[in-house]
This record gives structure tokens, sequence and C-alpha cells, in this order.
């Protein structure tokens, strides 16, 4: 059986990208619009301001019951006592995390090809994140978009929870469930929104009535 995906909307903060407000007034507004995962990657602050603000997140997470993932920092996860981490495919690896995070807290993997993907499944990865599927100015490094066929048959290869990631706005929640995306995550759309809850609010609702139509079928 397909194991099934422990969230559907992933939410990744970038403090560049968030309208000049503070990256704790995006995740309040989310938070208080029902988003259930957050995941920290300020990963061009030094490592003991990524603590302190990391730290600083942790506390509005708790205060709307939501989990917080650490990107590529197995340290930070465990010393903030986060609910996971997001891993890139040539760091830390899967295995070495598992041992030292347990069965309890959620590793993501950080997918671009179909390869990135089966390691996620071989080594037992939580998730994985594939993409971007479409162009996004938050990745240029990565080239060019998967696209939508790239994405849909690597998911038909694979069994993993996978999350589309890469210029995911609502218009396109359709496209991606329908490829067969368990979840989506992005960082524009919610965090450069005007109005965040009323956007989260928006994604969530599409969401759920996309997941309990394909349910059904
Ligand atoms: N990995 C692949 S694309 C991407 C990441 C972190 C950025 C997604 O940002 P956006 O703004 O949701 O397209």
């Amino acid at each position: 059986m397909k194991p099934t995906s422990p969230f559907k909307l992933y939410l990744i903060g970038d403090r560049h990208q968030s309208l000049g407000r503070p990256l704790t007034q995006v995740l309040r507004e989310a938070g208080e619009a029902g988003v259930s995962v957050f995941q920290f990657r300020e990963k061009d602050l030094p490592l003991r301001e990524q603590f302190t603000f990391a730290h600083k997140l942790r506390e509005i997470t708790r205060t709307f019951g939501m989990k917080l993932i650490i990107n590529g920092r197995v340290d930070l996860c465990l010393a903030l006592d986060a609910d996971g981490v997001q891993l890139p495919v040539n760091g830390f690896p899967i295995t070495a995390a598992r041992k030292m995070l347990g069965k309890n807290r959620f590793i993501g993997l950080s997918c671009h090809s179909e390869a990135d993907v089966c390691l996620a499944e071989k080594e037992e990865a939580d998730f994985a994140v594939l993409g971007p599927v479409y162009d996004t100015p938050s990745k240029r490094e990565y080239g060019a978009a998967l696209g939508l066929d790239t994405f849909k048959r690597i998911r038909e290869l694979t069994k993993i929870p996978l999350f589309a990631i890469g210029g995911i706005n609502q218009s396109r929640l359709d496209a991606v469930f329908g490829a067969g995306a368990d979840g989506v995550a992005l960082i524009s759309a919610i965090s450069s929104a005007k109005d965040v809850g009323s956007v989260c609010r928006d994604f969530l609702d599409e969401i759920e009535q996309l997941t309990t139509a394909k349910d059904k079928n």
C-alpha cells in the first residue's frame, strides 16, 4: 500500500520574500489560518543566527500546534526539539539522520530527478519534495523546470509521499494534484502574498476539495 502523506500544504519560509514583513508575522498569520507545517530555511545566515531565529519561530509554531521542519541541519532540529529535517541530496545522509532523529521525526529529501526520489524511497525518507516543477525565480540555480509530465512520470514510478515544488500557485493546484502529487511545498505564493491568512485559507480549502475528490475516485 502507498504510504500516506503526513500533510498536504508545506510552507517554506524565506525572510527575503516576505514583502519586508518579519517572518514571525508571516508565520503567525499562516498558523492562525490553519497551516500545519513550516520549514525553516534561512541558509544564508551563520549557524548561531539560524539557531536564535529558529528558536523564536519554534515558539510561534508551538502556539499554533504547527510542525517545524529544519532545512539541512540535524543538529538544529535536535537542539530546538523540532519535528524534522529537510535534507538536500548531497547533504547529511538520510540513514545517519534517522539514527539520530528516530522514527517520530520527519525526514524529507529535496529532489530534482528520478534518481533522487528513488534514493529517498530506498533510504526510507518520510517524503520527497520534487522540483522545480514550474519555473521559479526562487530557485534559478536548479536551471530549467522539470515540467508536469516529468513530475507525473516520476510519481508513477515511486510510492513515497511526493510534494511538488517550484512555481506552485493556486491556479496550478489542480494540475499538480492531478499529476499525482500528495502535497505542495511553496515559498512565494504565501510569503509574498499581501494577505497571508486569506491566501493560506484559499490554499487549504482548495487542497481539501481536490484531495477529497481524489480519495473518492
Ligand atoms: N526547491 C525547488 S524550487 C524551490 C525550492 C526550495 C523554491 C520554491 O519557491 P516558490 O516561490 O514556491 O516557487
